[in-house]
């Protein structure tokens, strides 16, 4: 190659690795600051606004004129906060074995739980709580050791200068000045919370009234990324993001993204409401959050507390719960990764770090044997998790002339169950192998 071409060549091939670079977002980088999201297993979603007042839809009940707009923001006077104890939310959520916590720093009414600069709407400047909300909810999770997640809508229907309104009146279809001073507004929002907070992950939401390029999605979460390299963007930034979040409800199969977080209601709302009492069972969330880290994902699991800053009981009762059966059976849990396809265990299965340890989730009242196919590895030691009971068990249709592996049963004491979901680790010798699945 002649000198000059090859200068040509380094100068081209610069460009390009500082296109990358310049992002700082190569693969590698992204996974390890991934990492304490994939262990992290459990989070707990916060819906704290006005809605609580009157206990009525976040937010859509004025969109969807169920309430005029009106009728809706009256409930800042209703808003109090008199026993709102962050430190106790935090220990709280830390006992039910949670890993970080997202809050409502702002829904889609615009009502801020901080004293934003940026506008009048905040619970500091127009409720009776007269408070910042959320800066000693933020640093009683920090104390706690928990990680710190702000939900943010992008969608601000309360805004003069916000083209929506309601689900038939429009402010405006195109005004390039009202939409520049918006974009200044949530851009400016995102930046005080950035500073003040410095969370690790931030939840969008509402993308989808407009699109990635008037969201200026791009610019948003470099701008994110250069105050912390390490924070974590959720999916719903118009495809800017880092993670999934699945939109039919709990996945059947594995999803194809690594990263993915399921959220979900304890009964069948967001925000507090005291008609809403069809709570699912602490059974129902543990079983469906097995299914969930079974097939490698997070559950975000969803709290709405009353305007006077109190958890509900029934909110309670099931984060209790579901903290005594985490903590037993952490090991199972937290670090983990994605069990074994269901036709080796019909059910639901984690594995450890390493795939030494294969963990068996046996919801309900399992009494007899359990059975395992086609694993290759031989066995060193079956034991109850959160308990050491050692479990017998049985090879057969092993013939000694072939490589085929046999089949395993295990038998499973009824001394032994768990109340809600018992959990057997199968320790294997090295790292589990599935052979040839036929
Ligand atoms: C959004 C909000 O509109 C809602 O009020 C609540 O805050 C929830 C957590 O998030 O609702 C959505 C948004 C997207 C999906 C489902 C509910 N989705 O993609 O399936």
């Amino acid at each position: 190659m002649k000198s000059s071409k090859k200068l040509l060549f380094f100068l081209i091939a610069f460009s390009f690795a500082n296109i990358i670079f310049s992002q700082n977002e190569d693969s590698l980088t992204f996974h390890k600051k991934m990492e304490w999201f994939k262990d992290a297993k459990l989070g707990i979603f916060i819906h704290w606004g006005i809605y609580s007042v009157k206990g009525i839809d976040e937010s859509w009940s004025f969109f969807n004129e169920y309430l005029s707009h009106e009728a809706y923001m009256k409930q800042l006077e209703g808003f109090n906060a008199i026993h709102y104890a962050p430190q106790k939310w935090a220990e709280l959520i830390k006992k039910s074995g949670a890993k970080y916590s997202v809050i409502t720093s702002k829904h889609h009414d615009g009502v801020a739980l901080w004293n934003t600069k940026m506008n009048d709407l905040s619970t500091f400047k127009k409720t009776p709580a007269k408070q910042d909300v959320l800066s000693p909810f933020v640093a009683a999770l920090k104390k706690e050791k928990l990680k710190v997640g702000i939900y943010y809508s992008l969608i601000d229907w309360s805004h003069p200068e916000y083209p929506n309104f309601t689900k038939t009146q429009k402010r405006y279809k195109t005004d390039s000045i009202k939409w520049l001073k918006f974009k200044q507004f949530f851009q400016g929002q995102l930046s005080e919370l950035s500073e003040q907070y410095n969370p690790d992950l931030w939840w969008f939401d509402g993308d989808w009234e407009f699109s990635a390029e008037k969201w200026e999605a791009q610019k948003v979460r470099k701008m994110l990324l250069n105050k912390n390299p390490n924070t974590i963007l959720n999916s719903r930034l118009k495809g800017y993001g880092d993670y999934a979040t699945p939109e039919q409800g709990l996945p059947l199969t594995k999803p194809k993204s690594k990263y993915w977080e399921l959220c979900m209601t304890m009964n069948d709302s967001w925000g507090y409401q005291h008609n809403d009492h069809n709570y699912k069972t602490p059974y129902e969330v543990i079983r469906i959050f097995a299914d969930v880290i079974g097939n490698g994902g997070n559950l975000l699991l969803n709290i709405g507390p009353k305007a006077d800053g109190t958890i509900p009981s029934e909110q309670i009762h099931i984060l209790n719960e579901l903290g005594k059966w985490t903590k037993k059976h952490e090991e199972a849990i937290f670090g983990s990764r994605t069990g074994i396809p269901k036709d080796y265990f019909l059910g639901t299965s984690t594995l450890s770090k390493n795939g030494e340890i294969l963990y068996l989730f046996l919801p309900g009242k399992p009494n007899g044997q359990i059975m395992l196919k086609g694993i290759k590895n031989k066995i060193n030691r079956i034991r109850i998790v959160g308990d050491g009971t050692k479990l017998s068990h049985k090879v057969t249709l092993h013939q000694y002339w072939s490589t085929k592996p046999g089949v395993v049963f295990i038998d499973v004491p009824e001394s032994v169950v768990d109340e809600y979901m018992t959990v057997i680790a199968v320790q294997l010798k090295g790292k589990i192998d599935l052979g040839s699945r036929e």
